[in-house]
């Protein structure tokens, strides 16, 4: 695509997923020399480079004694109006549709009546549909932001389907998958970390996610107390979230403190995962898995449950498991004999590393650069 582009990305700056995606698809982006202005409430984690294409847009929101809830929505929604018209943005592409796809409507229909129109792209990143979305106090306005903007994307096949399902639903969907830089994640030499972690040579288990219920992070230690008893391990738990003093007391109960390390929220997760032997992702539900296919870019193989859409990323007895929800003694069953098994724990390496390329930011940004394109009709876009 040689049309360079102007892009609005609203997104949650948080540690979670969507977050995550947004951020890594505007730096990308704007390597390849589209304009991105991110509009968020903060800057987003990832966001940590200077570039000369990106810009960040902060919402800010004031109060007022009448206001028993702050009325987020309005704010972001002139900051959307407000950037669209000062940059003369080509595009409005949000992550998250809650409340990002109805607010990016309400700013649409604003830009309509000032004579701007403003093509809206919504992708739909799993939670804002499987859970949140899906409850009352939010369907019907979720149903008609997806049904109200130009383009909608989902995640994995799975996610797609079910939003298709659960909700009345009259446009197309079009899946893309997340992506992984390999520029960052890859396996990297990291033996003094390794040698101050596990001294004796003890295998390394690792988890990462924001601990919240959905996440099923107490199946994770459950699976490694098992572990743990018949192969010298240890556990890292990366992140941090809700269930973290649940998380504590277990591993109390269990009796396996010693062997496990709360490390809290990190920026470098790539330095860590280089260090594992196995990754752990026994969640309730995921619409893609953005966590494993980091993982797996390190070679790191990984078991999980078999849940929406991880069985489009891991292929089991080949680089991973997939297990049902909760099977916590089929998982461990897995974990120990892959963990005692140096042929194949290094098959299993191979092949995730392998798999994991099937979902190079290469082949993925041309998917939505060509998406773009075909909203905002490329000759009238700005050229470079
Ligand atoms: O995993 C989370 O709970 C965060 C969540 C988000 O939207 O911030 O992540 C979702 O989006 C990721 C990026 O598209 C996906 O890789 C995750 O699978 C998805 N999480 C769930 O579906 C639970």
């Amino acid at each position: 695509m040689n049309k360079k582009l102007k892009i609005g990305v609203v997104c949650y700056p948080t540690y979670g997923g969507s977050g995550v995606v947004a951020t890594e698809l505007g730096i990308a982006l704007a390597k390849k020399g589209h304009s991105i202005h991110f509009i968020s409430y903060k800057r987003p984690a990832r966001l940590s480079i200077f570039s000369e294409n990106i810009y960040l847009h902060e919402v800010t929101t004031i109060n007022y004694p009448l206001f028993e809830y702050l009325p987020y929505e309005t704010s972001l929604a002139s900051k959307m109006v407000e950037v669209v018209k000062n940059e003369n943005l080509d595009i409005l592409h949000v992550h998250y549709a809650i409340p990002h796809a109805a607010v990016a409507f309400m700013a649409k229909s604003i830009l309509a009546s000032h004579g701007k129109n403003i093509p809206v792209i919504t992708t739909l990143h799993g939670t804002d549909i499987t859970l949140v979305g899906k409850h009352a106090n939010f369907s019907p306005v979720v149903e008609f932001s997806i049904n109200s903007s130009d383009g909608v994307t989902a995640v994995s096949n799975h996610l797609k389907n079910e939003t298709l399902e659960k909700f009345g639903i009259n446009r197309d969907i079009k899946v893309i998958y997340n992506f992984i830089d390999f520029d960052r994640f890859r396996k990297i030499n990291k033996d003094h970390f390794k040698q101050a972690i596990a001294p004796e040579g003890e295998k390394i288990i690792v988890h990462t996610s924001n601990f919240r219920k959905v996440k099923r992070v107490d199946d994770v230690i459950r699976i490694f107390h098992k572990v743990n008893q018949h192969i010298p391990s240890k556990l890292l738990l990366i992140g941090d979230g809700p269930e973290r003093t649940t998380l504590e007391a277990l591993c109390k109960e269990l009796q396996v403190c010693q062997s496990v390390r709360f490390l809290g929220k990190q920026d470098a997760v790539e330095e860590l995962l280089a260090l594992a032997d196995l990754f752990l992702i026994p969640s309730q539900n995921e619409s893609f898995g953005l966590a494993a296919l980091e993982a797996m870019a390190c070679e790191v193989p990984v078991i999980s449950s078999n849940i929406g859409g991880l069985p489009e990323v891991i292929v089991h007895g080949e680089n991973g498991f997939l297990e049902d929800v909760g099977d916590v003694e089929s998982m461990a069953n897995h974990a120990i004999k892959l963990l005692s098994d140096d042929a194949m724990l290094q098959s299993f390496r191979k092949s995730a590393l392998a798999r994991a390329k099937d979902f190079h930011i290469d082949k993925i940004l041309p998917q939505y650069e060509d998406y773009y394109c075909e909203l905002v009709e490329c000759s009238k876009a700005v050229v470079a």
